[in-house]
């Protein structure tokens, strides 16, 4: 039935006003009364009895409402972040025979057609952003709700939905579901996978708007499959509840981007050894292996910061518990690898395996804290332990409880968490299960079964897709009270909206396939910029062998991405990036090395991700979004504003076409060549040389390669300055130093440094108190021709190193408080 109106062309949305509503479907009808509400909004009361609630939730943010029932929910939200918010207050509203216009003093507007209920948006400008294509529809019967707007032009693209197995970077003509779903070896186009979020950004002609479908139930978003001039979105339950980011004046994707996670929140700064290498497989066996593995890196002098322990290292897939043969002595382990700077990571499911003689299990029954079925006996179901029963992370009591757990292995120096199965995923009934199946995307927790839904109530249906987002939140306040010194480190599967507030999220169960390679880059772009920073795909494929090329090449692809960890399946030969022979040995350390190398420039990043919401992995188009071309460019990538990255991304590539953004332009990382915006090059991409380019009047700190963020404190940065800078312009570039972990930043204990970029000139500025940051030894001058004549700090000539086929210059800082560098070309 959904299909069906879906397909109904704009005159027949006419039609439906005067036809009864086929089936139980039927539309908001017409408005009875309009009522000022509060200082920011207006209720609107309509012929079919649903209400209306449109409000200015910020100055840049509507959320509109519509209750079926006429009664609006009370339903708690785990999407958005709870503060203190300062709402406008609009205008007195305007009615006139036909329109209810309510109307901020920026200009902002919002008009309701009252006969038959369509709802438009206006920017300050009053150019239309955001208008129904048809009235908004419900089903009382079933509780499905759906809204139809018309989209811009057939040129509009849409961006975000939180993770999606598509080899395209824009959504447009596509149909999503968000239902969480352990999809093992997902195919390409396959939907829906691990990770729902409902909120896409809209871009049009470089004009951009963003919406969040505020909605824990199974929905759907029909981007102009169906019908090319309007999409479509609606949900099995709940109210239709949207927030419409209008971008502020400019309507840029980052003000979209800022205010979305105003909304649902942000990132907090990860420790900086989460920023750093990690190694996983799906097992390592055995206590000493693990550290076999961890010693290998630093004879082999291959950076890394942690390495993982997969569910073999429980005892029968008993979370919480160790397997006593195989990790006899896991303190001795986790000291052994402190030694040699690593740390472990361990996973975490949430299932619970049902044994009266675990505590976990036992605890958890006796204060009944586990998911019910709809006549109220503990839900089981078959996980890896066999039989378990399934925390209820929407109870703040189970919350507690499950994060206290966490003790345990605290106390056995294990640093970071890593949450699986959290869809949650639960295999077939051995009933059902002939052929035997291991993997059934369908098989989850009964859609009736009972959530607390902190205090609310209510079934699965509504609570499936904050399952894993809840379990998160629960690991990570419990990390934060048992060592609230320490920043949490949680890496999760499943998450909805909000699911950045408490962890970073890899791409689940790929292959070793190019295919996979491709998609990793929109996949991670696209999770970007819905909100989640933090994101990674396992690099070599999950499933399946990768050829020693393909390692290779994923390595480089994911070298700058926000989370870099190799991981493998079980009953594969191994991985590690010295398996592949010398020659792949020496391309996989670079790779690695120079991850580390840009760590101050990364880490950076993730601070003013927290104070912007601009996510650390970015499409061309979200900073050059005037620049058209950029929003179908799926293969490239920005770190930051600075970086551009056009990893190889198919076998047996030698070189590569590569795309500028119009409005800047880019040099090449290694050889200072010049590339001018706006143009595409044809650039020779060798098996070792990852293709990476810098932004003409960026500065862009380094550190000298260190084998784990153990050692950063030792080491020097270098600053690069991408000389070229056009005469009537100035840039400008921070480096953010703390100690790396702990919460001293929020206080007193940090450090920016900002540096003013004009033709020929740095400023140097600082700012904080932390004084034990690593030292800006080196400052690099990238695109030089021809040796200057001169440089000068604070008016003193100092000694130049030119390196001619490189085009650089080098000189040394030797004092800390440097205000200005000047070059006489
Ligand atoms: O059904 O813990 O996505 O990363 O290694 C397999 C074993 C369960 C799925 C995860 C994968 C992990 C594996 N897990």
């Amino acid at each position: 039935m959904l299909k069906a109106v879906r397909l109904l062309g704009l005159p027949l949305f006419l039609l439906l006003l005067i036809l009864p509503a086929r089936a139980a479907w039927q539309n908001v009808g017409s408005i009875t009364h309009a009522a000022q509400s509060g200082a920011s909004g207006v209720i609107l009361e309509t012929s079919s009895g649903a209400k209306i609630l449109i409000s200015f939730f910020d100055l840049n943010v509507v959320r509109i409402r519509i209750a079926p029932s006429g009664n609006f929910e009370n339903a708690f939200s785990y999407a958005i972040e709870e503060k203190l918010r300062v709402k406008p207050k609009i205008k007195p509203i305007q009615q006139t025979a036909k329109e209810v216009i309510m109307e901020l003093t920026s200009g902002e507007k919002v008009v309701v057609n009252k006969t038959f209920i369509a709802i438009t948006i206006f920017d300050a400008a009053g150019e239309k952003l955001l208008a129904d294509a048809a009235p908004a529809m419900f089903d009382r019967a079933s509780g499905e709700i759906q809204a139809t707007k018309m989209r811009r032009s057939s040129a509009e693209t849409y961006y975000g939905f939180g993770e999606k197995a598509s080899a395209a970077l824009s959504r447009d003509s596509q149909n999503l579901t968000m239902w969480n779903t352990d999809t093992y070896r997902y195919a390409v186009n396959q939907d829906p996978l691990y990770q729902a979020i409902p909120f896409f950004i809209a871009l049009d002609r470089g004009k951009a708007y963003g919406l969040f479908f505020h909605n824990s139930f199974r929905s759907s978003f029909d981007m102009g499959k169906s019908a090319p001039d309007k999409y479509t979105f609606s949900a099995e339950g709940g109210e239709l509840d949207y927030f419409v980011f209008i971008g502020g004046k400019n309507r840029t994707p980052a003000k979209i981007l800022e205010d979305y996670s105003n909304l649902t929140g942000r990132t907090p700064l990860p420790p900086v050894w989460a920023l750093g290498y990690q190694q996983s497989r799906y097992s390592y066996p055995t206590q000493a292996r693990v550290l076999e593995v961890a010693r290998e890196f630093r004879r082999r002098q291959i950076p890394a910061d942690v390495i993982y322990l997969d569910i073999d290292h429980m005892d029968g897939f008993r979370v919480f518990t160790w397997d006593k043969q195989k990790f006899p002595n896991p303190k001795e382990l986790t000291d052994d690898l402190a030694k040699i700077n690593f740390r472990a990571v361990t996973i975490i499911d949430p299932a619970i395996k049902v044994d009266d003689k675990y505590q976990v299990y036992s605890e958890g029954k006796t204060e009944n804290l586990f998911v019910k079925t709809a006549d109220g006996r503990d839900f089981n179901g078959s996980v890896w332990a066999g039989n378990s029963a399934f925390p209820d992370f929407t109870d703040p009591k189970t919350r507690r409880w499950f994060g206290s757990w966490y003790r345990t292995y605290l106390s056995n120096g294990i640093a970071g968490f890593w949450n699986d199965m959290n869809e949650p995923s639960v295999f077939p009934a051995e009933k059902d299960n002939t052929p035997p199946l291991r993997y059934n995307p369908f098989n989850t927790i009964p859609l009736d079964a009972r959530h607390n839904g902190d205090g609310a109530g209510g079934t699965h249906k509504r609570f499936h897709n904050v399952y894993g987002l809840e379990m998160a939140h629960s690991s990570f306040e419990g990390l934060q009270k048992l060592q609230p010194a320490k920043r949490p480190f949680v890496l999760t599967r499943a998450g909805f909206a909000g699911v950045q507030r408490y962890a970073a999220v890899w791409t689940g169960d790929n292959t070793a396939s190019w295919e996979h390679l491709q998609m990793s880059v929109p996949m991670l772009l696209n999770l970007s910029v819905s909100g989640v920073p933090f994101v990674g795909a396992d690099v070599g494929g999950y499933a399946d062998m990768p050829s020693g090329e393909l390692y290779a090449r994923w390595l480089q692809a994911a070298a700058l991405t926000p989370f870099l960890r190799s991981h493998s399946e079980n009953n594969l030969p191994n991985k590690e990036p010295w398996e592949y022979g010398a020659d792949f040995e020496r391309i996989n350390r670079a790779s690695i090395e120079l991850r580390y190398e840009l760590l101050p420039y990364l880490y950076t990043l993730f601070r003013e991700h927290e104070e912007d919401g601009k996510s650390v992995m970015r499409p061309l188009w979200f900073e050059y979004p005037k620049d058209l071309k950029t929003y179908t460019v799926d293969d490239e990538y920005l770190v930051g504003r600075d970086l551009l990255i056009a990893p190889v991304l198919k076998q047996g590539q030698l070189k590569r076409s590569i795309y500028f953004p119009a409005g800047d332009d880019w040099r090449d990382w290694q050889t200072g060549i010049l590339y001018k915006g706006g143009t595409t090059a044809e650039v020779e991409a060798s098996l070792e040389k990852l293709p990476l380019f810098a932004r003409v009047g960026a500065i862009i700190p380094t550190q000298t390669v260190v084998q784990s963020t153990n050692e950063m404190p030792k080491a020097d940065l270098t600053l690069h300055v991408i000389t070229g800078v056009a005469p009537d312009k100035t840039d400008q570039s921070t480096v953010f130093q703390d100690a790396g972990d702990g919460y001293g930043y929020r206080e007193n204990s940090w450090r920016e440094n900002k540096i003013e970029h004009q033709k020929n000139l740095l400023k140097f500025k600082r700012f904080g108190n932390f004084a034990d940051g690593q030292k800006i030894k080196t400052i690099e001058f990238l695109g030089i021709e021809i040796k200057p004549q001169e440089i000068r700090i604070d008016g003193k000539p100092v000694n130049i190193e030119f390196d001619q086929p490189e085009k650089r210059v080098r000189i040394l800082l030797t004092s800390d408080n440097v205000t200005e560098i000047a070059t006489i070309p």
